[in-house]
């Protein structure tokens, strides 16, 4: 098993060098984290690089152009899949998703191609976010459903597992979001390529450490990018 933990990042300063700790103290066998940083201004990547020294299954991945959630995103996956990687775990370096799930998404890949953490299940919990941002979640994913279609109930959800195949198979190199839509862009590719998901539950947490990156501009962009997905779709681009 080579499973590799992806975490795109940009000023979690304060979360990072927690979270790779926390991570390399689960009981996972040879676990690999590559951290994909946009140089952030607030010198994440720094941290992760000094980390990296002394422990050699930490790697960073520094973006200079294209920056992005989507971009980077991309760029991690293709590292992933170029070293070897047979599982990737994709997560938010804000502690949202716990790292303790990490070992049963594992399993759970057992059953399905794709195991995501759902917040959107019987046993989810979703912690200390406004009101205002569930709605702006609910409405998201309302609006992905109907339009792509996804036969998931929480279509935003960036906390995931996969095998090698699936992101083979979507052809991780094509991946055209640059923004956060990524999500729902794999998510949809992998639907089209009728890859086996399956949804566990988790408790999400909102971060208390660092700010969120997404504001209206990141969540219009998104809008805009699910349209073209579904154009490209219907023009059989996709
Ligand atoms: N490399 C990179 N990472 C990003 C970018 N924007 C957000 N991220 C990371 O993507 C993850 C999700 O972003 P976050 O701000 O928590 O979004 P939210 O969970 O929707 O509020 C976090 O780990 C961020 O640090 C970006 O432009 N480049
Ligand atoms: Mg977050």
């Amino acid at each position: 098993m080579k499973p590799y933990i992806m975490i795109p990042t940009y000023n979690e300063r304060e979360n990072i060098a927690n979270l790779i700790n926390e991570i390399l103290n689960l009981k996972i066998k040879n676990p690999h984290i590559v951290v994909v940083d946009d140089s952030s201004p607030d010198g994440t990547w720094k941290i992760v690089q000094d980390i990296s020294k002394k422990q050699k299954n930490v790697h960073l991945l520094l973006r200079k152009k294209d920056k992005g959630r989507g971009a980077a995103g991309r760029d991690g996956f293709i590292y992933c899949l170029k070293h070897g990687a047979d599982i990737i775990v994709e997560m938010d370096a804000d502690f949202s998703h716990n790292p303790k799930y990490i070992p049963s998404m594992i399993k759970e890949l057992k059953n399905a191609d794709l195991v995501l953490g759902s917040r959107r299940l019987k046993d989810s919990k979703e912690i200390g976010r406004s009101l205002l941002r569930r709605f702006v979640t609910l409405a998201a994913n309302l609006y992905i459903t109907l339009m792509l279609g996804i036969n998931v109930k929480d279509c935003n959800s960036g906390f995931r597992c996969f095998k090698r195949k699936v992101l083979e198979g979507i052809n991780v190199e094509k991946l055209q979001s640059k923004g956060p839509a990524i999500v729902q862009e794999v998510l949809f590719k992998t639907q089209l390529k009728k890859f086996k998901i399956k949804e566990i539950p988790i408790t999400f947490l909102n971060r208390t450490k660092g700010k969120s990156k997404l504001g209206i501009p990141q969540l219009a962009a998104g809008y805009f990018m699910i349209l073209k997905l579904k154009l490209l779709y219907l023009m059989g681009k996709i």
